[in-house]
């Protein structure tokens, strides 16, 4: 019998109601059961799976990516969907984008004025061609307040539990939790965005206050421990894979001065923009990164380039001749899973090319060398393989 049509609007709403609940009854995403996984066991199926990928990325090919690259370039920046220097130059965005947290919390903008907000949707848009984003923390300076090239005081010790400064960082932590939790993707069924998180880097050196001059391996290893379980454990957060990166070092037990030990790094990254510059060695990169390899190959965990490239690209085929070539011709230097250069902030400060650059027609030939991930070609990255 037809329902009179008094009651439409009453099974409208009943169906409504189930639909509802139906969706808030769904299950969580559900965690993973991979051997082969990050140190977060309880970490989202995506996540374990871009681990499990890039594991096995090493010795195939390569994720190319930059900072801020969607955010700003050379002479252009405001919100534009879906521009990069790089998509300018040939046609394809980067795989890989790195993502700066520095004044979370201080005001809509980060420290080089990229809106927090407007992140999240570039972030959500290289999720969804596939690709990998990756955060940065240039921190403030707890003790003085200044920024976190100010390395006056010993900062590190003052944020470790029982100091002064502990509880302060903790809400710089909430803040982060709160940030890395809204990264979401879907309608009905939400899912997080997996994120490599790459805090205190380049402690090799001592430009910023988590530097080594500036604290001691025991300090700096407890406020890496810290973070991490703190991050994982009370805020659980299960879409973070870690990457502890230096910047140049001499040798293995150099590099793992610092090392906060395996149960809480996935990732082996390494900066290094000193042996590509004009006064820099191709032996000594590779160098390094054979030494990086070999520690992460060791250890079952990712190597990664995180971060490099030369001011301004003085040189032509810098592309091809400096960066692709030393490393895809080295059978163990290769085997990183993703290098990221730094971002295009202005003519006399980029690391990638844009289109009038001298070094563009380069670029336009390394993106397309086979090894290299660029969009487009980026595989299945938070799916592990049927
Ligand atoms: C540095 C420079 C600065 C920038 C900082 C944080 O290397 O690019 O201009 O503010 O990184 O992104």
């Amino acid at each position: 019998m037809k329902q009179p049509a008094k009651q439409g609007g009453l099974w409208w709403g009943v169906a409504l109601l189930l639909v509802t609940t139906l969706a808030a009854a769904l299950p969580k995403e559900k965690a993973a059961s991979s051997d082969q996984g990050p140190i977060d066991n309880q970490a989202t199926k995506a996540t374990k799976a871009l681990y499990y990928n890039l594991l096995n990325l090493s010795g195939k090919q390569v994720l190319f990516g930059q900072e801020d690259a969607l955010a700003y370039g050379v002479e252009w920046k405001n919100w534009h969907k879906s521009r990069s220097d790089i998509k300018d130059v040939c046609g394809k965005h980067p795989a890989l984008v790195g993502w700066e947290m520095s004044k979370l919390g201080q005001g809509e903008l980060n420290i080089d004025s990229v809106n927090f907000q407007h992140m999240k949707s570039w972030m959500k848009e290289i999720y969804k061609i596939g690709g990998v984003n990756t955060l940065s923390w240039h921190m403030d300076n707890f003790v003085t307040g200044g920024d976190s090239w100010d390395v006056g005081e010993r900062v590190v010790k003052t944020i470790l539990p029982g100091g002064n400064h502990h509880e302060a960082y903790k809400q710089k932590l909430d803040l982060f939790a709160d940030y890395v939790q809204s990264l979401k993707v879907g309608f009905l069924f939400k899912r997080k965005i997996p994120i490599i998180f790459r805090p205190f880097h380049e402690h090799t050196g001592g430009w910023f206050w988590w530097g080594r001059p500036h604290c001691t391996a025991e300090e700096y290893k407890t406020l890496w421990r810290f973070t991490v379980d703190y991050l994982r454990n009370e805020k659980q957060l299960n879409n973070i894979l870690y990457c502890y990166s230096t910047d140049i070092f001499k040798d293995e037990a150099d590099y793992l001065a610092f090392y906060p030990g395996d149960e809480y790094v996935d990732i082996l990254g390494m900066d290094d923009y000193h042996d590509l510059s004009i006064k820099g060695k191709s032996e000594d990169l590779v160098r390094r990164l054979r030494m990086l390899v070999h520690m992460a190959e060791e250890k079952g965990k990712v190597p990664a380039f995180s971060e490099t490239g030369q001011e301004a690209i003085p040189d032509e085929k810098w592309w091809t001749q400096r960066l692709l070539e030393p490393i895809k011709s080295d059978s163990v230097a290769s085997r990183i899973a993703y290098m990221m250069v730094w971002r295009n902030a202005r003519k006399d400060h980029h690391y990638g090319p844009y289109p009038d650059h001298p070094s563009a027609p380069d670029f336009q030939t390394f993106s397309e060398d086979q090894w290299l991930i660029f969009e487009g070609r980026i595989p299945d990255l938070y799916r592990f393989p049927k």
